[in-house]
C-alpha cells in the first residue's frame, strides 16, 4: 500500500476504521482465534549497539544482569513448558548485532533450533543481522520464521540507532525469505516519531515481497538508563488504530500484540482484537520486560469469546508423536466454561 492510501484509512472516524479492519480480517480469518507464543531470551544482555530504547544494550546502564548463551537443556524445559501452556510459537532472542556462520556461538543457536524444532511448535528466532548462509542454515535447522523488526520509518530510524542502518534491516529480512524463512516483522510506537513516521514504516512493511507472515506491534516499554527512558506511554486510541490498519495493509498476516500490553487495559486490548490483531505474547516475560500475567490473559480471551489457536499437527516434525493439551490450563479457580477436552485437564 502506498503511504497516500495508508494516511486515508488511518484518519478515518475511529470506528469507521475499526468496521473496515474487522470486515477485512473477517474475510481472512475464522475461529475467532488468537496465536499464543512464548518469548525467550536465550542470550541477555550486552548487546553491541546502541537501539535507543533497549535494555539489552552495552551502552546504557539499565541494571539488566548479562547471560551468556542458555544451555540447550534450559531452553528445552522452557519450550515444552511453553508447549504445555498452549503456545502453538517459541520465539528465541538474543541480544546480538547478528551471527556468523563458522562461529560457536552460532553452531550452539543451529543445535537448539534442531531439538525445539521437533516440539510441534512454530520456531521463530531473533538473533540481528544475517547473511546468505546463516539464513539458509537457520531454514535447514528448523526455523520457520525469522523475527527482524523494521521498528520506525526509514527517515526516524537513524534518531533511534547509529551503529547500524535501515538498509541493513532490509537486507536481514531479504536474506531470510531468499532462505525459505517466513519474515516476522514489526516495529515500536513511542519512539518520539509522528503518526506519518509510523505509517512510513508500514508503507515499507506492507510492501515486502512476499508479505511478512506475521508483524509485531510493540509500544515501548520506557527503559530507565536509555535515552527513551521518559518517553511518553503511548496512547491507546493510537495504538488501535495501529493494529488496525496493520489489519487492512496485510490481511494474511497474524498481527501480534507484542511489547507494552502491560500499560493497556483490558478494553483497550479488546479493540485490539476486535481490530485484528490475532496473536499474543503470552507468559509472565518477554525478554527482560514484563507481560501480563498468563491467567489474566486467558480470562480476558474467555471473556471476549476468543480462543488460543489450537496446535496444528502437520508443524509436528516427523518422528515425534508426544501427547500434548489441545488448549493451555486457564491457571484459575473458577467455573472453567471450557470443554473439558480443549483443555489439559486443569478444569
Ligand atoms: N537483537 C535483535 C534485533 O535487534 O532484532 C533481537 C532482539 S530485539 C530486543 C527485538 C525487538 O524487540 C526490537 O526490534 C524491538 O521492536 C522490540 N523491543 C526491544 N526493546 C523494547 C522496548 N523497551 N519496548 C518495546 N519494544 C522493544
Ligand atoms: C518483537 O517485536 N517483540 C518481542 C519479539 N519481537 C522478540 C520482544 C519484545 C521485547 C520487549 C522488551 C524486553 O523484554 O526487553
Ligand atoms: Fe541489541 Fe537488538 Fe537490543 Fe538493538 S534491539 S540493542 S540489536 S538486542
Amino acid at each position: 500500500m502506498t503511504f497516500a492510501e495508508l494516511h486515508r484509512i488511518y484518519h478515518q472516524p475511529f470506528f469507521d476504521l475499526l468496521k473496515q479492519a474487522r470486515a477485512v480480517h473477517d474475510e481472512h480469518w475464522t475461529g475467532n482465534e488468537v496465536q499464543l507464543c512464548t518469548l525467550l531470551s536465550i542470550k541477555t544482555g550486552g548487546c553491541s549497539e546502541d537501539c535507543g530504547y533497549c535494555a539489552q544494550s552495552a551502552r546504557y546502564s539499565t541494571g539488566l544482569q548479562k547471560e551468556d548463551l542458555m544451555p540447550k537443556e534450559q531452553v528445552m524445559e522452557r519450550a515444552l513448558a511453553a508447549r504445555a501452556n498452549g503456545s502453538t510459537r517459541f520465539c528465541m532472542g538474543a541480544a546480538w548485532k547478528g551471527v556468523r556462520k563458522g562461529t560457536q556461538k552460532f553452531d550452539q543457536v543451529l543445535d537448539i533450533v534442531r531439538d525445539v524444532s521437533k516440539l510441534g511448535m512454530e520456531v521463530c528466532v531473533t538473533l540481528g543481522q544475517l547473511g546468505a548462509e546463516e539464513a539458509t542454515d537457520l531454514k535447514e535447522a528448523g526455523v520457520t520464521a525469522y523475527n527482524h523488526n523494521v521498528d520506525t520509518s526509514p527517515e526516524h530510524y537513524p534518531n533511534i540507532v547509529t551503529t547500524h542502518t535501515f538498509d541493513d534491516r532490509l537486507r536481514t529480512i531479504r536474506h531470510a525469505q531468499d532462505a525459505g524463512m517466513s519474515v516476522c516483522c514489526g516495529g515500536i510506537l513511542g519512539l518520539g516519531e509522528t503518526i506519518e513516521d509510523r505509517l512510513k514504516m508500514l508503507e515499507v512493511i506492507s510492501n515486502f515481497n512476499p508479505q511478512p507472515e506475521s508483524i509485531p506491534i510493540n509500544a515501548l516499554m520506557p527503559i530507565k538508563g536509555t535515552p527513551m527512558g521518559d518517553n511518553e506511554v503511548v496512547d491507546a486510541f493510537a495504538f488501535v488504530r495501529m493494529i488496525a490498519v496493520t489489519r487492512i495493509a496485510v490481511p494474511k498476516a497474524k498481527v501480534r500484540l507484542s511489547a507494552g500490553r502491560t500499560n493497556l487495559s483490558r478494553e483497550a486490548q479488546a479493540l485490539a482484537y476486535f481490530a485484528g490483531a490475532n496473536s499474543i505474547f503470552y507468559g509472565d516475560k518477554l525478554l527482560t520486560a514484563a507481560n501480563p500475567r498468563a491467567n489474566e490473559d486467558m480470562k480476558l480471551l474467555r471473556d471476549l469469546g476468543l480462543a488460543p489457536q489450537a496446535p496444528n499437527p502437520a508443524m509436528e516434525a516427523p518422528g515425534t508423536n508426544e501427547d500434548r493439551p489441545l488448549m493451555p490450563c486457564c491457571n484459575e479457580d473458577h467455573a472453567c466454561e471450557m470443554e473439558p477436552a480443549q483443555t489439559n485437564g486443569c478444569c
